[in-house]
């Protein structure tokens, strides 16, 4: 059998080529995409970052991951608490924000106070 892979084949740079007898394959590897032959960039989405007053949880902003938010203590999350990367390189939802519990106290107190 003749090993293509040795002799130089036709795979993408971002593939893996296997010999097979009477043939051989290419393989995408991930998280690059596509039919071997020709694989294209996996799709990112930009780094979110963490909200202010808050944190993110998730490395990974490839098709497909997840990232979570959360606050700091006295701090309540306002949206979305997770957004996962869609294929269309964009989060599926609105990051959130993280809104002072003790600023809510202070408005109802106000409005409390200017009734009074
Ligand atoms: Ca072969």
């Amino acid at each position: 059998d003749v090993d293509e892979c040795a002799l130089g084949s036709d795979c993408d740079e971002h593939s893996s080529c296997q010999n097979t007898d009477g043939s051989y394959t290419c393989t995408c590897i991930h998280p690059y995409s596509g039919d071997g032959k020709n694989c294209t960039e996996p799709v990112k989405c930009e780094n979110p970052g963490a909200p202010e007053f808050g944190y993110k949880d998730g490395i990974n902003f490839l098709m497909g991951s997840e990232v979570v938010f959360t606050c700091e203590e006295g701090y309540e999350l306002i949206g979305s608490s997770h957004v996962q990367c869609l294929e269309t390189g964009s989060w599926n939802g609105v990051f959130p924000y993280c809104r002072g519990i003790e600023d809510i106290n202070m408005v109802i107190c106000n409005i409390c106070c200017s009734n009074n």
